[in-house]
């Protein structure tokens, strides 16, 4: 049985950099030589980016590995590097974040508008009796103050835990009880879907459970009433009637700055540590290299939620070190129109937009004549992060959106790696629709095969890294043991095999001729069918380029003659009829189009029509519930999904579209 996967699509397009952005351009292709050439030089150029208080000894000290130390004896502050160095260079009066609500409210934060909310909420926290080293767990939805209270933590050295506003009581405590967090930062509630959504009770439930939370910080947003115990203390009032002067201390570049949970298929979620320096140094570096960013004249907007590790590191860490004027968003796409993200563009002239192929292909569906309603001539670089994204969803997204001159940078990376590791540069990079292209300069990634062969171009197996990066997980909190199982036991030292230490992602990739790499989803989804490999995300990009489907989601389903069979679920794009008849022709045709365009082998077995699909709040579609469907097995863990009904509308629907 051959490990690797197959290499079933194969995409010729391909897109080169606008002439004028190519000229402008932050990065050039000078910059993968330099680093190649000297990669512990290179990152030392970009931690010169930062504002150190003390500058560092070393570079890298990977004498304990896979234990890294970046910029060892270095000391910087984070928020210092965030806000007061913009603002003392003159540029207080500059936006920082263009803030809109669901509802419609807004509020713009100019940089000394952030330094004295981050100023004051220091403060409230030291006389709460936060120091350095404590864990603070943030609850919160998309609104500035989440974005101020990460800063004050760092800016104090607390380290915080930012969990995602729509979990659960068991998932917000297990998390708290795991940090063993003083203090959570929450809100009465946010907006979304048109409505308030409270937060407070499912904390009050949560701090219950946690013994160790000392106090509850409350920020009024929905202004809904809300039951009041003796830990709560509203925001208004201690943080804004707090003093808004603040001396930020330098911490030691590997001070704890946060631990983000990531909950993975099995077991308990996953401590994620990241610690200062080589952190900022990353993702301020790739904030500036990948976006092209000029701070100067971009208006940035990342449409994530601050609860996922891209809000963390491309809304608050690398956007605001780099100075940037960004729009933050607190609601849905859909509300109250299915033009809303399209209207925030046209109105704040966004010119960066970083966002999910789940998004993409929801657009998709909703049809081509809503985004062409609005002005979009202002973007100039369009991103993607989350998934692999299909070759005919970022069609779509250049045409639809980027005007077919937009350069796109889909940017593959992890909560573990802490900063986008593969992506194109946009003033540099000849695109392909689906592909992420190269390792960025300073990063080395591979693909190889089961015993930790590079393929050859052509070839697919495990995405690895064979280097150490500065924005790496440092641990997994509390379990080092796990750290180093997860992602060094795979293959070479950690695996008993050879000198060197290798960094497992837990993804499928390929190389195709060019040794362009390709994403193909996590390791854990890969089908088996016939004693093939397959993977996927090359049979769901197969559906969505037939014109009458807008998402896809592949598993492999037990199957007594092939041992996998390929089940489908489909969504079809707006406009199409998927009654009686006409479903069944439809899924006829489906079978049918994807035997053409991978070979028979990768045929589905079975295939769905279905209104939605089951995803994480990062958009990940959650293929272990839909393998519970397809072999008829009780449903498993739901609580990190983003809409928990969806399944029951799938499970209904199975029978009459078989
Ligand atoms: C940033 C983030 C990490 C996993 C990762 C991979 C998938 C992310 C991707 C991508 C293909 C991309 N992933 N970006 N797959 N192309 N551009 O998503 O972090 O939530 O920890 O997920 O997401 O499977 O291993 P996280």
């Amino acid at each position: 049985m051959s490990e690797t996967l197959e290499n079933l699509y194969s995409e010729t397009r391909q897109f080169p950099p606008p002439a004028d952005l190519a000229a402008n351009a932050n990065v050039k292709a000078e910059a993968y030589d330099e680093a190649d050439e000297n990669r512990q030089w290179f990152w030392e150029q970009q931690a010169k980016r930062l504002s150190w208080a003390k500058p560092w000894e070393q570079v890298l000290d990977w004498s304990n590995p896979p234990f890294a130390k970046w910029f060892v004896g270095g000391e910087l502050n984070i928020a210092y590097n965030c806000v007061d160095r913009h603002v003392e260079a003159g540029h207080g009066d500059k936006v920082a974040i263009h803030w809109e609500g669901e509802p419609g409210d807004t509020r713009s934060i100019t940089y000394a508008d952030l330094l004295k909310s981050v100023s004051q909420a220091a403060n409230t926290l030291t006389e709460l009796g936060i120091t350095a080293g404590d864990r603070v767990a943030i609850y919160l939805p998309m609104i500035p103050e989440a974005a101020v209270a990460m800063l004050a933590c760092a800016r104090i050295g607390a380290t915080h835990s930012v969990v995602f506003g729509g979990f659960s009581v068991d998932a917000l405590s297990t998390r708290i009880q795991d940090a063993d967090a003083k203090l959570v930062i929450t809100a009465d509630g946010g907006y979304r879907r048109g409505k308030p959504s409270a937060l407070k009770p499912t904390v009050d439930d949560a701090v219950a459970q946690c013994p160790s939370i000392e106090h509850v910080l409350v920020v009024r947003r929905t202004g809904e009433d809300v039951a009041w115990g003796e830990k709560d203390l509203w925001w208004h009032e201690t943080v804004e009637q707090a003093g808004d002067k603040h001396e930020p201390q330098a911490f030691d570049s590997e001070h704890p700055l946060f631990i983000l949970y990531t909950s993975g298929t099995t077991g308990k979620p996953k401590g994620i540590l990241h610690t200062t320096g080589g952190y900022l140094t990353q993702t301020s570096y790739t904030h500036n290299a990948v976006f092209d960013l000029k701070p100067e004249s971009d208006v940035y907007w990342c449409t994530a939620d601050i609860g996922w590790v891209t809000g963390h590191s491309y809304i608050v860490y690398g956007p605001l070190s780099n100075g940037a004027t960004q729009v933050m968003y607190e609601g849905t796409p859909d509300t109250p129109n299915r033009g809303r993200f399209w209207e925030i563009v046209d109105k704040y002239k966004v010119t960066i937009l970083y966002t999910a192929p789940t998004l993409i292909r929801t657009m998709m569906k909703w049809g081509d004549d809503i985004p062409a309603k609005y002005d979009l001539s202002s973007l100039r670089v369009l991103g993607s992060v989350g998934e692999p994204i299909n070759p005919e969803a970022w069609m779509w997204y250049r045409a639809n959106v980027g005007h077919d001159n937009c350069p796109i940078v889909d940017t593959w990376w992890q909560t573990e790696t802490g900063s986008v590791m593969i992506s194109p540069l946009p003033g540099v990079t000849s695109t392909k629709p689906g592909s992420a292209m190269t390792a960025l300069p300073g990063i080395s990634a591979d693909v190889v095969d089961d015993e930790a062969r590079s393929v050859p171009n052509g070839g697919g197996g495990f995405l690895v890294l064979r280097e150490p990066w500065p924005s790496m997980l440092r641990t997994i909190w509390g379990d080092d043991q796990r750290f180093i199982d997860t992602y060094w036991s795979r293959f070479g030292k950690g695996a008993g095999v050879g000198e060197d230490w290798i960094y497992f992602a837990g993804d499928g990739a390929k190389k195709d001729d060019d040794g362009a790499l390709w994403l193909l989803g996590r390791v854990d989804d890969v089908m088996l069918i016939s004693g093939h490999n397959i993977s996927t995300t090359e049979v769901e990009s197969a559906l969505v380029s037939h014109p009458s489907v807008a998402e896809a989601a592949v598993v492999g389903a037990t199957d007594p003659t092939t041992g996998q069979a390929i089940v489908a679920f489909t969504i079809p794009r707006g406009n199409v009829d998927t009654s009686g008849e006409a479903g069944e022709k439809l899924i006829q045709e489906l079978r049918l189009h994807v035997a053409k365009k991978l070979g028979p082998i990768a045929k589905p077995r079975q295939i769905m029509l279905v209104a939605e699909l089951p995803k994480t709040r990062s958009g990940k579609i959650m293929r272990r519930l839909l393998k519970d469907v397809a072999e008829n097995r009780s449903l498993g863990d739901v609580t990190t999904l983003q809409d928990s009904t969806v399944m029951d509308l799938i499970s209904s629907g199975m029978t009459s579209t078989k």
